[in-house]
């Protein structure tokens, strides 16, 4: 397993960002804006197309390019929210009965970028073995996977920072990987009950360190999608405008 320090060269090689470079940040686009030509970072997001499904790292495309996992607690919008940032209705399959993501699943957006629905995790009626077999799959996942750039970690605006949700925080900054919490169903609360949320979540994901960013997000009325296209494409950044120049 590799050392923090190692990660954290790896991450360094990896995440080299232009600092001058002023793209994709001075970029304001409504939220919920259709992908149009001059929205080049959700025309590439809607590229995505399912590619695989795995259980474990070794069945996992190759550890190359860059991608983006989404992980959260069963039920908390995780498909739903990947769907939602490529503008694709039925990409990731989204589900009432929580547990319906059971394997990782991987989306490419080329041949250098994509994204991960990983399966989500709490779910109550899994048996213990099956929970523990999760464990040590994402464990190895998060600490393993060198092409990981970023996690977008998806918690239900009325049930933020739950245990597991504390472990994915742990795992991340011990690997060095940043993460972009999605407040997600955001529409489920009023305006004001909603920012309380999201200032107390800033808070207590403070000690974290500066790797960790929230957002209020609802994919049911593409609340925040531009934000989180912007950090999604922060991450993949160099290749991306590699991709948009060609
Ligand atoms: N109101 C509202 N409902 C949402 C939103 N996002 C997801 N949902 C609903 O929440 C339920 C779970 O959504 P999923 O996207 O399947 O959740 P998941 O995290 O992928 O769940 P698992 O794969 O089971 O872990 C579905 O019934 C969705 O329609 C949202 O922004 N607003
Ligand atoms: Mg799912």
């Amino acid at each position: 397993m590799a050392s923090p320090h190692q990660k954290a060269q790896r991450a360094n090689k990896k995440h080299k960002r232009d600092k001058n470079s002023p793209y994709p940040y001075t970029r304001k686009e409504a939220d919920g804006a259709p992908s149009t030509p001059s929205n080049p970072i959700a025309s590439l997001l809607q590229q995505a197309e399912f590619t695989k499904s795995a259980q474990t790292l070794m069945q996992c495309p190759a550890d190359e390019g860059l991608e983006v996992a989404f992980a959260g607690r069963s039920n908390a919008g995780k498909s739903s929210s990947l769907n939602t940032i490529t503008n694709q209705r039925k990409l990731a399959r989204t589900s009432k009965t929580p547990g319906r993501t059971q394997l990782i699943n991987f989306f490419e957006i080329n041949d250098e970028l994509r994204l991960v629905d990983l399966p989500g995790y709490g779910y109550a009626q899994v048996p213990e073995f099956m929970k523990k077999e999760w464990q040590a799959n994402m464990s190895d996942y998060m600490e393993q996977r060198e092409c990981l750039a970023g996690l977008i970690l998806v918690m239900d605006i009325r049930h933020p920072l739950r245990e597991f949700d504390l472990m994915m925080l742990e795992w991340s900054v011990h690997s060095n990987m940043p993460v972009h919490i999605l407040l997600s169903k955001a529409d489920k609360l009023n305006k004001g009950p909603a920012n309380s949320a999201l200032i107390s979540v800033q808070q207590e994901v403070e000690p974290f360190g500066e790797h960790v960013s929230v957002q209020l997000f609802s994919s049911l009325k593409k609340d925040g999608l531009s934000e989180a296209q912007q950090v999604i494409a922060g991450w993949l950044q160099q290749t991306i405008e590699q991709d948009i120049q060609e």
